[in-house]
């Protein structure tokens, strides 16, 4: 393995959301992933959630060398005194068999609550257990995602042919929300419902995946930050050394970027004082008072 001083790092981030990688799907951009982190690097990894699709792996096992080094790259992160927290998601509801033990240093967590170095603080969670509200219920929820699978499915096929044919391929996510209202209501719900989350928590936003819509959205408050997927968008959030928050794409584009924000309230400049932003948590504190989690299901 590479030491952690010669990975070939262009840029450094205070932290860093990955989600929705999917490794084991086929249609997982692997590549993409791979490109992605071998030139972007931070102190403190959250992978958060549906991360291996086990799910998937289970109907159809599948485990190319070049998803093995993905998942192997992310998981040695936490070499050189950083830090990984996994935070599985309904994909790899397995790993939930794990919760709270420190694997070869990789921390498996339910949900975290990042505090940011300019002192906010933010709910760290894949979202599913969320979604019941956003889907109108169990039955509703079976019914999105049969729904979304049968056309995940089609689209799958339909990229086949046009990999073979040299023709870029076509993204499911964002053809749905164009297309389908009932899709794009079903979005904002789940954004409603998780913003609803941090506001419970009494906290200042959360950064979620799971619904492969990448945004961030630091007003109103509380903040909504979702980290994409590496189906569609192969998308990720970092966080600087300053504390801002920033959408990229596989190559370190800025996609969005949060407007700057003036000075820290009174009350946030306490928790953000006397930091040092190298060694700053996941404030492991963590975990929110009421479990939000009685959720399963698929995607
Ligand atoms: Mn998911």
């Amino acid at each position: 393995m590479t030491e952690p001083s010669e990975w070939p790092t262009q840029a450094a981030y205070r932290a860093m959301w990955i989600s929705d990688t999917h490794l084991g799907a086929p249609e997982a951009r692997v590549e993409d992933l791979l490109h992605f982190l071998e030139h972007h690097d931070a102190d403190l990894l959250y992978l958060v959630g549906d991360i291996v699709d086990i799910e998937r792996m289970r109907r159809r096992p599948a485990w190319p060398a070049a998803h093995a080094r993905a998942a192997q790259m992310m998981l040695d992160r936490c070499a050189g005194g950083r830090r990984v927290i996994y935070i599985p998601g309904n994909h790899d509801a397995a790993v939930r068999a794990l919760l709270h033990l420190d694997l070869s240093g990789v921390e498996i967590w339910p949900w975290a609550v990042h505090a940011t170095a300019d002192g906010r603080r933010l709910l760290v969670t894949h979202g599913d257990t969320h979604d019941d509200h956003a889907a109108r219920g169990a039955a509703g929820k079976a019914v999105c995602y049969a729904v979304h699978g049968a056309v995940h499915a089609m689209v799958r096929g339909m990229n086949r042919r046009r990999d073979a044919a040299g023709q870029p391929r076509l993204a499911v996510g964002p053809w749905f929300r164009r297309r389908v209202p009932a899709v794009r209501r079903y979005v904002e719900r789940y954004e409603q419902a998780l913003a609803a989350a941090a506001a419970r928590h009494e906290l200042d936003g959360v950064v979620c995946g799971h619904i492969h819509c990448p945004v961030l959205r630091p007003s109103p408050a509380p903040a909504y930050y979702n980290c994409g997927d590496w189906i569609d968008h192969a998308t990720a959030i970092v966080e600087t050394a300053q504390g801002e928050l920033r959408l990229l794409d596989a190559e370190g584009r800025i996609l969005e970027s949060e407007p700057p924000r003036p000075s820290l309230r009174p009350s946030d400049a306490s928790h953000a004082r006397g930091t040092d932003p190298r060694l700053h948590t996941a404030s492991a504190s963590g975990e929110p008072r009421r479990s939000p989690w009685p959720g399963r299901g698929r995607t």
